[in-house]
């Protein structure tokens, strides 16, 4: 079966420059090698694999000389890359392996997603770069826990949107789901069969699996930014351990899906042992510049106590060589350098955050009314939650996050995150059908410059996508929003 040529452009997150020229259609012949840098050779083997899923064709790598060439260097931007698609060869450009992995991701949205014949690249040139440097999403891991496996799935679908950040929520009331030596009940009352909400979706990552799903993020170049949610959302670690209450008394599990009824205790030294124990085994684990620690919805800790427990607490991650990242309700009080607020409400303003950006602080945007994956799309979805309102594609897509709260603009914002909390997820096919296509949508909006941004352009080259995942057996939602191809 002929594969149908794809445009230049039907890419997502669209590049920065795209210049077709239909005159300079590359046929990717059975005898197409691909040649490479011996420093891009992870590379090389990663594009020669999709041209043999593509096309079948044996496709070697070589050192000199293959009609898909390999070139490093050029460019001073980690993730800036270039494709050149000629009648006689194709080059990829990029100053490192990270610009060069962006250009493999793009020309793999233009490659059929199952075997064809005769496939064909379309001709021209795309030069490329992000507008920001952080596009992320986050796993809920607490409410409801995903085995590794599933979690390196997901992994592989978010890189080929350029998201290269990927927040793990690993503690809740629901559940505590990272093994801490010294602190073994955390997992194994807390990380139960069970200790999800409706009483299913149990588990802990052990600090060994935890590792290796780091490294494999890490070589995708998707950054883990762990998360301990302190100190409300504490429910799982003070059944536990009784001594992280107040009053010392046992406290029950927790399977419903309320919020705010916990809370560590502010004036007990036993608090700031458990959670520098905690920050500091999580910060040995990370590879990443990021350490979570959470701070949301800290109802049940009286104001004083809360700004007591944060300036013990936000300079924690920094004596372990991390940068403090936490929702921003931290922005209550004084961060410490480095420190980055994520904005997840949907109030027109924020004076917290705004006097955080003022400060020099960086900004994650994440309002919860167009990036929050477990919205539902409308009122007839199966899966989600409302309080947001419901976020259907258009909804997430047609926002800019220089203009979300004022006093946070272009400077301030280190980038944006999509949050896919599962109070509401049973499967990897749930996550699947909740982020795609939005996540799509905040991919874009990460990475392409904003005047080139409009819906639709990428509801067009969104529908392109629907045959694609259909073979890929992604579980995306249809949305009506969009004239997906058949
Ligand atoms: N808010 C809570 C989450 C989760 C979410 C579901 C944040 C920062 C509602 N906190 O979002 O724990 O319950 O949409």
């Amino acid at each position: 079966m002929r594969a149908t040529l794809r445009r230049l452009g039907d890419v997502i997150p669209l590049p920065v420059s795209v210049r077709p020229d239909p005159a300079a259609n590359f046929l990717v012949s059975p005898t197409v090698s691909v040649s490479t840098d011996p420093a891009a050779a992870d590379i090389a083997d990663q594009l020669a694999e999709l041209l043999r899923q593509a096309t079948g064709h044996p496709v070697p790598v070589t050192g000199t000389g293959g009609s898909v060439e390999i070139v490093l260097g050029g460019y001073d931007k980690s993730e800036a890359y270039r494709i050149d698609i000629a009648a006689g060869g194709v080059t990829l450009r990029a100053g490192g392996n990270e610009g060069l992995f962006a250009a493999v991701q793009t020309l793999r949205q233009l490659l059929p997603v199952a075997e064809a014949d005769e496939v064909t690249l379309p001709g021209g040139t795309i030069e490329d770069e992000p507008r920001f440097a952080y596009r992320g999403t986050m796993l809920d891991l607490a409410r409801h826990f995903f085995t590794p496996d599933e979690i390196k799935s997901y992994v592989d679908l978010i890189v080929q949107f350029k998201i290269n950040h990927l927040h793990l929520h690993l503690t809740d009331d629901q559940g505590w789901r990272l093994e801490i030596p010294g602190w073994p009940r955390l997992t194994e009352v807390g990380g139960g069969a069970g200790t999800g909400v409706g009483g299913v979706g149990g588990g802990f990552l052990t600090a060994a699996e935890y590792t290796d799903l780091v490294a494999y993020a890490g070589q995708r170049f998707v950054t883990i930014v762990p998360e301990i949610d302190l100190p409300g959302h504490v429910n799982a670690a003070q059944v536990a351990y009784p001594e992280l209450t107040c009053d010392g008394e046992p406290v029950s599990p927790r399977t419903d899906a309320e919020v705010g009824y916990s809370s560590l205790c502010a004036n007990r030294d036993e608090t700031y042992a458990f959670v520098e124990d905690v920050i500091r085994t999580v910060a040995a684990l990370t590879p990443g510049p990021f350490l979570h620690i959470g701070g949301d919805e800290a109802f049940s800790t009286p104001p004083e106590d809360y700004r007591r427990f944060l300036a013990r607490v936000l300079p924690m991650p920094g004596k372990y060589g991390k940068r403090t990242v936490g929702w921003h309700e931290m922005a209550a009080v004084d961060l410490p350098p480095g420190a980055v607020a994520q904005y997840w409400r949907i109030e027109p303003a924020d004076d917290g955050v705004a006097r955080a950006a003022d400060r020099g602080h960086q900004v994650i945007m994440s309002p919860a009314d167009r990036s929050y994956l477990d919205m539902k799309y409308d009122k007839d979805s199966p899966l989600g939650l409302d309080w947001a309102g419901v976020v259907g594609v258009q909804r997430s897509y047609d926002w800019d996050p220089a203009d979300r709260l004022p006093g946070v603009g272009e400077e301030s914002l280190l980038g944006v995150e999509a949050p896919l909390w599962s109070e509401t997820l049973r499967s990897p096919a749930d996550i699947q059908f909740l982020a795609f296509p939005r996540l799509c949508a905040i991919a874009e909006i990460g990475w392409t410059p904003r005047a080139a941004r409009n819906w639709p352009s990428f509801r067009e080259r969104l529908a392109t996508f629907g045959p694609r995942w259909t073979a890929q057996g992604i579980n995306f939602h249809r949305s009506a929003e969009v004239d997906w191809l058949d």
